[in-house]
């Protein structure tokens, strides 16, 4: 037997760290880090360290499935990969020439491998504006936030150990989501950076910080309008940076005036103290990186508190310095995605009909504004931030548009690498949309049979990322890593790249698609002068095409004048022009993040929904067995003392109840958590039947059950729901199983 180590990237989550697969006669036989990577460093988590249990999972899908029988009733024949597409691809026509192009929408979840999202190619071509996904709540408020601020985002907090002097983490939880970086925050911390957590849970990331602050679910935008209060009121803010570099100071000094430590701490559930010592520390303490997670972009305040985040950052005068919060910009020599997306071939006439816009400006308006103040400073990017993030669809409306056929029919649905039931907000709703019969199609593109493929008309199997090629183009660290797929794609597998390409060659746009994934790295790499085939097979296979820190200090050549920031005035805009422009706020503000006053007494519990678990990514991993003996149970955490109170011990079930539904999930007794507080996640159980009513309890213990998707609540100007906050009762249930 030969035995062959080759390169490949861990698309288990985001964290994309470089490993070893060792191939045993073709077939994948080991997994190990790869100490030459970069940033990895030889460094796997027990993710990545189960990842051949996962590639070789006996619930794996392997060949096209059609449904036969009633939708949801797990009845299934097997069809080839040309045939699913040919009629798939001549039904989608069909609708496209009956209702028009915006009566097909597309879903997209997560980073799963490099051509995620994939899709929003297709639909520009297609003429539909309505894709959409977990991008409006995942990174897209800080993406959004920081480009309307100065141009680009999300910065990328540069914990430099021995250089950085402060490491603020902000609702953010690197141990179990993003551990290489809590790597190198931990190093910092122990050559004497000061750490800093705003959590309402005492993390490891609490445990280790000189300054916890345990803040009230939801309320993190009057923190950091706390937070710049302090900063403005005591000068201590970069006065050389806010003179020359910023527009709006006076405006927000009018702002910040209104949230004194004292309204603060009362909002927050925090003392003044806190308030003011924290501002202090991070104001006073430079270089200091802030590293947000995404639980601050939620609801109707996830855009105001990234913004208000943001203006922390450029008037402590840590923004685009070494050791703070680094702003590097796409790649200058690499096309990135965003270049591959084809934003411009959407009709004008279409964008608008883009769902939740005439609600949500910021993703149909805002775009071409922030794509305008982006080619500016970096010619040959049509636009800067990923039509993903910046010019997506509202999920939540997608939804409702398929129930109420309003503002018009949605009546075919493509979902990719997205487990929709439990991803999104209500999830019963979500649920009744699949199942109704205003669908007409439902295709769901996946690895294995979950809840949501088992509504779906035809259920295609994908191939996993030991199954296709990798390369990353990332505007965070300007890093382009580059690898071949370890495995050809193993039975009627195809990539989430050959089923757009494949749909979008019987579609009219066979001459829009390059033949292969490796074909589309190709172009991308075109301009560095390098080909896929040389970069992925290089010892080094990868090259640093991140811009230098302060590049807004560059002269530019034709002006001879800095070339500032890709923001219209190019300054750092703390009063916002293209939301002012919008009719919106153009400063940062904070509203009562659940405005029900009347649930309180009913539903007396603050409820979070769905922190990060080490063992397992979002709602994927409960099948896989190593994993799942770490985490059996759906699990809600609850303070002892509120425990006892409803007389509820460890391990107990209990139902959970909202004014949406209600769960069970088992009790775990945590001191962490506030007692005010509880904190249940999402469920699923893959080892039971898939069909209604079972529909693997789905909505039985999935927390997703228990939020608001109303879009009167969400983020005014961008959409953003409250997937992680509500309001609940927690009982006893019981013993059922
Ligand atoms: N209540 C609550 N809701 C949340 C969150 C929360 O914390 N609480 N978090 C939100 C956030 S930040 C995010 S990003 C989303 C994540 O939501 P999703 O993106 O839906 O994430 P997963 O649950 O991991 O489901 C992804 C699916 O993709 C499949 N898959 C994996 N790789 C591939 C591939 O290469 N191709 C294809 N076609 N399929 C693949 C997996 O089998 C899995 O079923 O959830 C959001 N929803
Ligand atoms: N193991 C693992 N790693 C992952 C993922 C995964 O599912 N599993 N998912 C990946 C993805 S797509 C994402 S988006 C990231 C998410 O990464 P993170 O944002 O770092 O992780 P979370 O656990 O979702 O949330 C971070 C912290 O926010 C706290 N929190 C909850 N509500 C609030 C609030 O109102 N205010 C504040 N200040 N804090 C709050 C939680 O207690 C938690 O400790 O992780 C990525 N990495
Ligand atoms: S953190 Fe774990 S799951 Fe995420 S990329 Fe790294 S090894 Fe894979
Ligand atoms: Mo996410």
């Amino acid at each position: 037997m030969t035995m062959e180590l080759q390169k490949a990237i861990c698309c288990h989550c985001s964290g994309r760290c470089g490993v070893l697969v060792g191939l045993a006669d073709g077939r994948p036989a080991s997994i190990a880090g790869d100490p030459s990577h970069p940033v990895s460093r030889g460094f796997t988590c027990k993710r990545g360290l189960a990842a051949l249990e996962y590639f070789e999972h006996p619930g794996r899908l392997d060949v096209p499935l059609r449904r036969v029988g009633k939708r949801g009733q797990g009845r299934w024949e097997q069809v080839g990969w040309d045939e699913a597409v040919d009629d798939i691809a001549t039904r989608l026509a069909a609708i496209r020439d009956r209702l028009g192009s915006e009566a097909v929408a597309y879903l997209a979840g997560t980073f799963h491998g490099t051509d995620q999202g994939i899709g929003v190619r297709f639909m520009h071509l297609f003429g539909s504006p309505n894709y959409g996904g977990p991008s409006t709540i995942c990174a897209g408020p800080k993406i959004e936030a920081e480009a309307l601020t100065y141009g680009f985002g999300p910065s990328a907090p540069d914990a430099r150990p021995g250089e950085t002097r402060c490491v603020l983490l902000w609702g953010h939880h690197p141990s179990a989501s993003f551990p290489v970086q809590w790597g190198r925050i931990l190093a910092s911390r122990h050559a004497g950076a000061r750490l800093v957590a705003i959590d309402p849970v005492r993390t490891d990331e609490a445990q280790a910080a000189d300054l916890w602050l345990q803040l009230r679910p939801g309320t993190d935008a009057a923190l950091a309008l706390g937070l710049l209060h302090v900063m403005v009121q005591e000068g201590l803010y970069d006065r050389a940076f806010v003179e020359r570099w910023t527009l709006g100071f006076e405006a927000l000094r009018q702002r910040v005036a209104a949230y004194p430590p004292q309204r603060v701490a009362e909002l927050t559930w925090l003392t003044p103290e806190q308030i003011v010592d924290c501002a202090r520390l991070y104001a006073s303490e430079r270089p200091a990186a802030l590293s947000h997670g995404s639980p601050n972009g939620m609801g109707r305040n996830a855009l105001s508190c990234e913004r208000a985040l943001a203006l922390l950052i450029a008037l402590s005068g840590n923004l685009d310095r070494r050791g703070g919060n680094r702003l590097p910009g796409p790649p200058e020599r690499v096309r990135t995605k965003v270049d591959f997306e084809w934003y411009e071939a959407l009709p004008i006439s279409q964008r608008a009909k883009q769902l939740g816009a005439d609600r949500f400006r910021l993703p149909l308006d805002g775009y071409e504004r922030l794509g305008q103040a982006g080619r500016r400073l970096w010619p040959g990017h049509e636009y800067v931030v990923d039509a993903t993030y910046g010019a997506a669809a509202h999920a939540p409306s997608i939804f409702r548009a398929i129930l109420e056929q309003q503002p018009y029919p949605v009546r075919a649905l493509l979902v990719q690498h997205n487990n929709a039931i439990g991803c999104y907000p209500n999830a019963g709703l979500v649920r009744a949309a699949l199942a109704s019969p205003n669908l007409e199609l439902l295709v769901v593109h996946e690895l294995f049979m979950t809840p949501t493929a088992a509504y779906a008309d035809y259920v295609l199997p994908a191939t996993s990322w030991l199954e296709k090629s990798y390369l990353y183009v990332s505007g965070w660290n300007g890093l382009v890593v580059a690898t071949p797929r370890a495995v050809a794609p193993q039975h009627e597998r195809h990539s989430d790249y050959d089923l757009f390409r494949d749909l979008g060659a019987r579609l009219g746009q066979a001459v829009c698609w390059p033949p292969t994934l490796e074909a589309l790295w190709d172009h991308l790499l075109e301009p560095a002068g390098l080909t896929f085939g040389e970069l992925s097979t290089r010892a080094q296979n990868w090259i640093d095409d991140a811009a230098p820190p302060e590049r807004h200090e560059r002269l530019d050549p034709s002006t001879g004048a800095p070339l500032g920031f890709a923001t219209p005035s190019h300054k750092v805009e703390l009063a916002s022009s293209i939301l002012a422009e919008l009719g919106y706020d153009p400063l940062p503000g904070y509203e009562e993040p659940l405005d029900d006053p009347g649930q309180e007494r009913d539903y007396p519990l603050l409820l979070m929904a769905g922190a990060t678990h080490p063992a397992m990514t979002h709602q994927d991993h409960r099948q896989i067995a190593s994993l799942r003996r770490q985490h059996p149970d759906p699990t809600v955490r609850v303070h002892p003392a509120t425990a006892a109170e409803l007389g509820l011990a460890e391990g107990d079930w209990a139902w959970i109840e909202s004014p949406t539904g209600r769960i069970r999930q088992r009790v775990q007794l945590a001191e962490r958590v506030h007692p005010r507080v509880v904190d249940a996640e999402r469920w699923w159980y893959p080892e039971r039947q898939g069909a209604e009513p079972e529909l693997f309890g789905a909505l039985e213990s999935n927390v997703s059950v228990l939020t608001d998707d109303d879009p009167q609540r969400c983020d005014p100007a961008y959409g953003s729901w409250a997937f992680r906050l509500g309001r609940c009762r927690v009982s006893r249930a019981g013993s059922w199983r």
